[in-house]
């Protein structure tokens, strides 16, 4: 059985399935199971942020949507040659199935295809599977089974770009007296005080010991959106600012990252998962927006 609802589309050697069902219209490429555009059919905006200098090439992770981040965060602890937040997001997955829920949602399994990079990256036999239903609200979920005879520990979860009115605009909620880790301030230790607001400059932190869902209110759009998590113990809240935005060079055209915001459910720091011999473990995140 499979979606009448999927078209699988191939360009520039890259593969792309492309949903249209009742509910939403979505885009997953199979390089990194990187959902990069998805709209329910009742918004008025966009729900993610994709920059239009987004690369869609072999190896490079493409800028918005929901990147994927295994088996680790930031640079790579020996080896800064490898991808930043991991290669789950730059190598081949494939589509195990793909069917249609009563519902009208679109449910597709995915699973990573671990090349020799991959195996010289990570020593140790796993899998991946990532499962996306798309619908009224997106949901992700990955799983990894440790398949080797010995523990191993990863960092995990969504890279998630958000499509928002202006940065300076919006509040995050759902944060508030958490414990986090400030990147931009040498991963000094603080507490959150209130409900997050932002002033245009770089914010990077890694929330910390924290399952909580979080809540982007946009005045602007006259809308919420909700971040569920499902086993995420962490959450990275992350803009650019101005300078950093023209160092990365695929950011969008001049002011186009005060459009977006990462609000990511991870796993990651402290919170990093230890996956026992023939055990699973599965992070998940759930989006959906209230228009008002
Ligand atoms: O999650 C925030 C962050 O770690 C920032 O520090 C910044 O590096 C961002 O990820 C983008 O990372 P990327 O590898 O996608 O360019």
């Amino acid at each position: 059985m499979t979606s009448k609802y999927l078209k699988i589309e191939e360009s520039n050697g890259l593969q792309y399935l492309k949903i249209d069902n009742p509910l939403a219209q979505a885009t997953v490429s199979l390089q990194g199971a990187h959902v990069s555009w998805w709209r329910p059919k009742s918004t008025t905006e966009d729900v993610l942020w994709l920059s239009t200098d987004a690369r869609f090439e072999k190896g490079r992770s493409i800028r918005g949507g929901v990147p994927i981040i295994w088996p680790w965060f930031g640079q790579h602890p020996t080896d800064n040659s490898y991808c930043i937040h991991g290669f789950a997001r730059v190598i081949p997955w494939e589509l195990v199935k793909s069917e249609d829920l009563k519902n009208g949602a679109t449910k597709l399994l995915l699973r990573m295809v671990p090349t020799q990079e991959v195996k010289k990256q990570l020593s140790y036999d796993f899998s991946l599977e990532l499962i996306i239903i798309i619908g009224e609200s997106l949901s992700t979920n990955l799983t990894t089974t440790n398949n080797a005879s010995f523990p191993f520990v990863i960092s995990e979860g969504f890279h998630t770009y958000f499509y928002i009115s202006d940065i300076e605009n919006i509040k995050i909620k759902g944060l508030e007296s958490a414990v986090l880790t400030d990147k931009v301030n040498n991963f000094k230790k603080d507490i959150e005080g209130d409900v997050i607001t932002f002033s245009g400059s770089e914010f990077d932190k890694v929330y910390l010991n924290n399952s909580n869902d979080c809540f982007i209110e946009d005045e602007k759009f006259n809308r919420v959106i909700t971040v569920k998590k499902s086993n995420s113990n962490s959450t990275v809240i992350w803009t650019p600012g101005e300078n950093k935005a023209k160092k990365m060079g695929d950011m969008g055209a001049e002011g186009e990252w005060r459009r977006m915001v990462c609000v990511e459910a991870v796993n990651a720091l402290e919170n990093n998962v230890v996956i026992y011999p023939g055990k699973s473990h599965t992070i998940g995140s759930e989006i959906a927006v209230q228009e008002y």
